[in-house]
């Protein structure tokens, strides 16, 4: 059997040499047990990454009703590689740079702004983001342009419930996201890598599609700094820059947004981003991925789906040429 080095001495076999029958099994039980409402929020985590973690992170909980429509049944990222693994350049352009720094980050008390071509601007805190629609809790594949992936359940609920909310007016054609630009917890912000703040943006239906989500925590819990406390947006059909973490401002415009990634880079971060394997970044293929804490350095990539998997989205872009407007 091939023999994962950990670095703290443990050696554990690679996911993909447990037997993968035992594993489909349970995880349909589950899936089954879940449909039926038998297990409760939170409980969706696998019971040993959960125990490593939830006596150590101190964030408060916030577990979301398990949605069955929203889970992918493949194995979840453990909360290890989730929170130590990212991008949030604000914090430093590392790995690790964002679990290093982004306690400095001051995430409470917050507010979002909602503004823009909207019947009803509002200001909205943590707790009435909280308090706005039930919190699910959902499964998704979250895939980075830079050719890795994880599998990360989120708590939250759908934009769409916050946009009913504001009530868009006709004009309201985009939905641009601004991001927090903390000069003195962000030591990124020093160096003009992106033109500071972050900006994102999707065109409303794409806002409004149900598998957008405004996230408000992961793994049961609040969401921690480094993945973008407290409130962010997943864009699971996306590539993950389209994703932007600790949102300061929602606005709701005519006119299609100036994104960072695509106003640093237009030839190669279009506005759209989304995951298609048949269109490769200008400098490496798109074609295939890797799964964190799951597919070794030696281990064969695995296939890029076509919308990252969820094909319900199709609709929205039909009669476009998706290698235009990529
Ligand atoms: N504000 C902000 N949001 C951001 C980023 C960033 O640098 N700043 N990086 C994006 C990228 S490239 C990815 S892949 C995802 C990563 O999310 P995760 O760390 O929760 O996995 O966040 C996105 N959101
Ligand atoms: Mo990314």
């Amino acid at each position: 059997m091939l023999i994962k080095r950990k670095p703290n001495g443990i050696d554990l076999p690679f996911p993909s040499e447990i037997t993968p029958r035992a594993i489909f099994e349970s995880r349909r039980e589950f899936i089954q047990k879940l449909a039926a409402g038998s297990i409760a929020g939170g409980a969706l985590l696998e019971m040993a990454s959960r125990e490593a973690f939830a006596e150590t992170t101190g964030l408060q909980k916030l577990a979301g009703k398990p949605n069955p429509n929203y889970v992918v049944l493949d194995k979840q990222t453990t909360y290890q590689d989730a929170t130590t693994y990212n991008n949030y350049y604000e914090f430093g352009t590392d790995k690790s740079a964002p679990s290093r720094y982004a306690k400095n980050l001051k995430t409470r008390p917050w507010t979002i702004a909602i503004e823009g071509e909207v019947k009803k601007p509002m200001t909205l805190d943590f707790d009435a983001l909280q308090k706005l629609a039930p919190i699910e809790e959902r499964i998704y594949r979250l895939r980075c342009v830079e050719g890795w992936s994880m599998v990360i359940p989120w708590e939250g609920y759908s934009l769409s419930e916050l946009i009913k909310k504001v009530e868009p007016t006709s004009n309201a054609k985009y939905v641009e996201f601004v991001t927090v630009e903390d000069k003195s917890a962000m030591n990124g912000l020093r160096r003009p890598v992106l033109d500071w703040p972050y900006v994102e943006g999707l065109r409303i239906d794409e806002a409004n599609h149900p598998l957008t989500l405004l996230t408000l925590g992961m793994y049961g819990e609040v969401l921690p700094n480094q993945n973008g406390a407290p409130v962010r947006i997943v864009v699971p059909w996306k590539y993950g820059f389209k994703s932007a973490k600790s949102i300061v401002k929602i606005r709701f415009v005519r006119d299609q947004p100036r994104t960072a990634w695509n106003a640093a880079a237009p030839n190669e971060y279009g506005f759209y981003s989304n995951v298609n394997p048949q269109v490769d970044h200008p400098r490496w293929s798109q074609a295939s991925e890797r799964r964190i804490g799951e597919d070794g350095f030696f281990s064969k990539k695995r296939p890029t789906l076509m919308f990252n998997g969820y094909s319900q989205v199709a609709s929205l872009y039909s009669g476009m040429d998706l290698k235009k407007y990529f």
